[in-house]
């Protein structure tokens, strides 16, 4: 069951204050392996010209590597068409996406929008601007002890005046795999659209837009072992056609002129600009070197990781772990006697090992579990049961320095 992919991904081979680095940040951003560096590298070598407009071959190539990209996202998130995927920044532009396009032309005043109470920076801020300038409301599911989403309290947060729901496939904090099929029936049993934020699950599980029956899927590259700059929204067709556009500008039209523009078919109308060409085409190489691995193989890994974490932080006096659901990803965070966490975060850097301390960009998250912040450990596949070793020896140092 163990797998060992580290080779792939040439910044792991360095040594930080003269120690090995462990890298155990993957839910903020994961490392890259060579064949993603080598086709940004190849791309601009061999292949780069602006796409969708050239008449000439080099801008033929690169508008058939970007599309070809478009085509095999579609496959891997089994979404139905091609047009279906629109390539945007990241997680966080697709939300805003759906928020301003779709938010604005649909909400008004006292219209409600739901969202849980584990919901990343990105997730609530764009639904509060989207309040702000509609006059619809937000209503927060509530969260367990343990870090599961209440269901019985969501089921009571549906009225007359839903218009959507938004939520997170899995916590970036908590790790919690969100029951997201059960929660998408029951909202569209009330006739509401949901929206999933799959930055975090996208990379660790298989994703199946058609069997969950969401309205819009959204993620990352960077989180995905691909490049920074590039991410998806996936919309139905039915939403994404009725959605005015969010940004305007070249490639986005159909015809121009000073009384009115018409626009482009999707994804195009919601593509204003130059895309990230390289980006989109290395982020596919990153989903082929996942697929050829197999994400079946990868998830028992991170699973088999998350178990040998989960004893061994459980062994130490004093270790509070925050979210204990029994469906979580490779994710851990954790709060350390009266050691603050940033000070740990210090301790394990200076040991080589790289994980992240802070609010974790989920405040409302941080004042339900009482904490002004914790340590995290996320875990990707190049990960081993060494890694967490290392952080365990590190958090012992850590203890002695601050006892
Ligand atoms: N979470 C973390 O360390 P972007 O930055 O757009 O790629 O992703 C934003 C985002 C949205 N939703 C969830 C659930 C996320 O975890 C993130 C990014 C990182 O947890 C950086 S704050």
């Amino acid at each position: 069951m163990m797998i060992n992919y580290k080779n792939d991904f040439p910044i792991l081979k360095q040594t930080v204050y003269g120690k090995p680095l462990v890298y155990l940040d993957s839910s903020n951003s994961t490392q890259k392996p060579q064949c993603v560096i080598d086709t940004l590298s190849e791309y601009y070598q061999k292949h780069h010209a602006n796409i969708h407009r050239g008449i000439y071959e080099l801008s033929v190539r690169a508008t058939t590597l970007y599309e070809n990209a478009r085509r095999f996202i579609q496959e891997f998130i089994h979404a139905k068409h091609t047009h279906e995927i629109v390539f945007v920044r990241g997680t966080t532009e697709a939300i805003n996406l759906v928020a301003q396009s779709y938010g604005r032309s649909q909400f008004k005043k006292d219209d409600e929008i739901i969202l849980s109470g584990m919901e990343h920076h990105s997730n609530i801020v764009p639904w509060q601007l989207i309040a702000e300038q509609t006059g619809a409301k937000l209503k927060i599911i509530k969260i367990l002890d343990n870090g599961e989403i209440d269901l019985a309290h969501y089921k009571t947060l549906f009225s007359k005046k839903t218009k959507f729901v938004a939520l997170t496939h899995a916590s970036n904090v908590l790790g919690t795999i969100n029951p997201i099929k059960e929660m998408i029936a029951i909202a569209h049993e009330h006739n509401t659209p949901v929206l999933v934020d799959g930055a975090q699950a996208f990379p660790h599980l298989t994703i199946d837009v058609q069997a969950l029956d969401c309205d819009f899927y959204t993620f990352s590259s960077h989180k995905a072992y691909g490049p920074t700059g590039i991410g998806v929204l996936y919309g139905k067709t039915t939403l994404l056609e009725k959605m005015p556009p969010y940004h305007g500008g070249g490639n986005m039209i159909e015809t121009v002129s000073f009384d009115r523009s018409t626009y482009n078919k999707l994804p195009f109308k919601f593509e204003a600009g130059t895309p990230n060409i390289a980006d989109v085409i290395a982020f596919h190489t990153a989903l082929v070197y996942l697929k050829n691995i197999g994400m079946e193989k990868i998830i028992a890994h991170e699973k088999h990781l998350l178990q040998y974490a989960t004893e061994k932080l459980n062994e130490l006096p004093n270790l509070r772990i925050i979210g204990t659901a029994p469906n979580k990803l490779g994710v851990i965070s954790f709060v350390l006697d009266t050691i603050h966490p940033h000070d740990i975060g210090t301790v394990l850097d200076r040991e080589g090992i790289a994980v992240r301390a802070g609010h974790h960009c989920a405040m409302p998250l941080m004042e339900r579990f009482a904490i002004p912040a914790c340590v995290r450990a996320s875990f990707g596949l190049y990960n081993s049961t060494e890694d967490i070793d290392a952080l365990i020896a590190g958090l012992h140092t850590a203890m002695r320095l601050f006892h």
